[in-house]
């Protein structure tokens, strides 16, 4: 492939409801998508981050110098843009991976799109459609959680995870067990809030039955991680601290974690990420898909990931309007707790022009 004309489209959606984590509090999906013109297909791609570093070092304003000055002229002098000649040939730019996956994704879009073929088909794919997890914010109050537990149970999603930190964590998952029972598959995420001196305090949640508690311990510390492992019945699951698929392989082997979150965009893109995937079913270690709070641009390639045969655990991957009254895309609906795999060419879906339109702030080439 040529690539013709690289777009930025800086677009801000608001969320449905406040997203509060022990990191901060989203009111806004506030990003840009990458839109690549090339010879022969487009392609489509939305960066993960958000404008401040707040859930990982990259944001929306840095990853657009890094495309613009590092990563685009790499992929411009390629001889042959091809998705799997990308990653070698910015291997040399240290980190960013968030940034790389905006740009990989984009290119394997269109490189699908102009063979025709599903990003699930090429993944390997082997589920129509998958399990709906959601990941529930902290609340000012019980009670107002249990609301939107309930609602969300209503609506049909199979797992629940709690945002916890300091704080909230005991107290909510006491009362989410309390008021729906055992059986309901639950887990909790920390986002880091957490250090081994709490590891009495995480070692009280274990009597709950929980799927896994995720990154409970400092981003890259998978030293700490297995130690809090030793004294955990709990599988720990890690998210921020996996770059790639060594460190998952490095983690796997020091029992830093029992469960694998695998977020495209923090690996740097979906080869890498099915390398992830791959490490982890080789070991036997449950993966999932996480989120990012994805328009639907982001979700629609997650749940060709999350249709693999390793992604044992349901995702993150919530309908559109858990996130959003309207999304950039068609909608992906919840039926029966599943979401449907798109199996159209590329990502399978595009912006609607209009909604696209309306959310975008500013729309420039690179
Ligand atoms: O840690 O998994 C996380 C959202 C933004 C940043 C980090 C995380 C999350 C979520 C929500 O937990 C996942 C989603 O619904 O997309
Ligand atoms: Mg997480």
């Amino acid at each position: 492939m040529k690539l013709e004309r690289v777009e930025i489209v800086h677009v801000a959606i608001p969320l449905v409801s406040p997203f509060r984590t022990s990191f901060g509090t989203m009111t806004t999906k506030d990003t840009f998508l990458l839109h690549l013109v090339t010879d022969t297909a487009e392609g489509w791609s939305e960066f993960a981050a958000d404008p401040e570093p707040l859930y990982c070092s990259e944001f929306v304003a840095g990853a657009q110098i890094v495309l613009r000055d590092f990563l685009l002229p790499r992929a411009r002098a390629l001889p042959a843009l091809t998705t799997a000649a990308l990653a070698p040939a910015l291997a040399r730019i240290k980190g960013h991976e968030l940034a790389k996956a905006a740009l990989e994704t984009a290119v394997l879009d269109a490189e699908l799109r102009s063979y025709g073929m599903s990003l699930a088909t090429y993944l390997g794919a082997v589920r129509e459609r998958v399990p709906a997890g959601v990941s529930v914010g902290i609340k000012p109050t019980i009670a107002e959680l249990l609301d939107a537990v309930e609602g969300y149970l209503a609506e049909g999603y199979v797992r629940i995870k709690l945002k916890i930190e300091p704080g909230w964590d005991l107290a909510p998952v006491r009362a989410v067990r309390e008021r729906f029972g055992d059986g309901l598959p639950l887990q909790v995420d920390a986002n880091t809030a957490y250090t081994l001196a709490d590891a009495g305090q995480l070692r009280r949640l274990d009597e709950f039955g929980l799927l896994l508690i995720e990154e409970p311990l400092a981003e890259h510390d998978l030293y700490a991680h297995a130690r809090l492992q030793q004294r955990l019945t709990t599988p720990v699951c890690l998210d921020e601290s996996l770059r790639g698929a060594r460190d998952t392989a490095s983690a796997i082997a020091m029992d830093a974690c029992r469960a694998v979150n695998v977020k495209p965009a923090r690996v740097g893109g979906y080869l890498e990420a099915r390398r992830v995937h791959d490490v982890a079913q080789a070991h036997g270690v449950p993966a999932w898909c996480g989120g990012m709070l994805e328009t639907g641009i982001g979700r629609a390639p997650n749940l060709a990931l999350a249709a693999l045969p390793g992604c044992t655990l349901p995702g993150d991957t919530s309908a559109s309007s858990r996130y959003f009254a309207e999304d950039i895309t068609e909608p992906f609906v919840l039926v029966d707790g599943h979401l449907p795999v798109p199996r159209s060419p590329g990502i399978g879906v595009e912006p609607l022009p209009e909604a696209l339109r309306r959310f975008t702030r500013e729309r420039r080439d690179l």
